[in-house]
């Protein structure tokens, strides 16, 4: 019998996407829990796999290692198109959807590697410290405002059905500067991500791997 996907995540990580996107799809996985942000010894629960010490890290059944967000959501659509979670190679959306996913991924979610450790690029002075990390901030809200400013979204960001990049926004939106700077700035995106946030098919996902508390929009989980 074939091994299931194994995906090495964390709850409120950006695995999170790659997981509802498994759990959409009906997908059999199991969970190697590496919040390799909190210390070294988590960050060698993956060290084997990817080298960068970074989840999500995806491993197929046939034993091929997949890492970067973006690549794992883009290759889980395309390889299960029955669940239609992107545009078909020859779709209209097609560009838009590898555009916007790239974009997140590049301009977006990249700046977690400074804004979770500024120590890495500014040393151990906390007053640097602090402007690195607010100043990452506002650049992540002007990078949501310019998405709003170009995506007319239907239901979800690229028409009628929820794709992968509408988990992936609804995913890291959740982080800091937080979701209440991201309804400021990308008001129609807003109204996407709570319909995934509402998804009935991810409640019980949600409530297990980003789960919801009072004050969640204004204090997240992470970031
Ligand atoms: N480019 C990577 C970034 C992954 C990433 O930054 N993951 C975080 C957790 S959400 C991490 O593992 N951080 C630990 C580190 O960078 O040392 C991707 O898109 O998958």
């Amino acid at each position: 019998m074939k091994k299931p996907f194994t995906i090495f995540s964390a709850v409120g990580s950006g695995g999170v996407p790659v997981e509802a996107a498994m759990t959409l799809i009906g997908l059999p996985f199991e969970v190697v829990e590496a919040p390799t942000w909190r210390g070294e010894a988590e960050a060698a629960k993956v060290a084997a796999i990817n080298p960068l010490k970074q989840i999500p890290a995806l491993v197929t059944p046939d034993g091929e290692t997949i890492t970067e967000s973006a690549a794992i959501l883009i290759w889980l659509a395309d390889r299960y198109p029955e669940a239609r979670l992107a545009p078909g190679l020859d779709a209209p959306a097609r560009g838009q959807f590898l555009r916007w996913m790239s974009f997140i991924s590049a301009s977006i979610y990249a700046l977690y590697w400074i804004s979770d450790a500024p120590a890495r690029l500014v040393g151990e002075d906390p007053a640097l410290q602090a402007r690195a990390k607010a100043a990452i901030k506002d650049r992540i809200v002007d990078c949501w405002r310019m998405m709003e400013s170009q995506i007319p979204p239907g239901r979800y960001l690229l028409g009628d059905e929820m794709t992968v990049l509408d988990l992936y926004v609804a995913v890291l939106s959740r982080w800091g500067p937080r979701r209440v700077r991201f309804y400021e700035a990308a008001p129609r995106m807003s109204e996407v991500v709570k319909r995934v946030d509402a998804d009935p098919r991810l409640a019980a996902f949600w409530a297990e791997r980003f789960p919801f508390f009072d004050g969640w929009e204004r204090l997240g989980a992470q970031g």
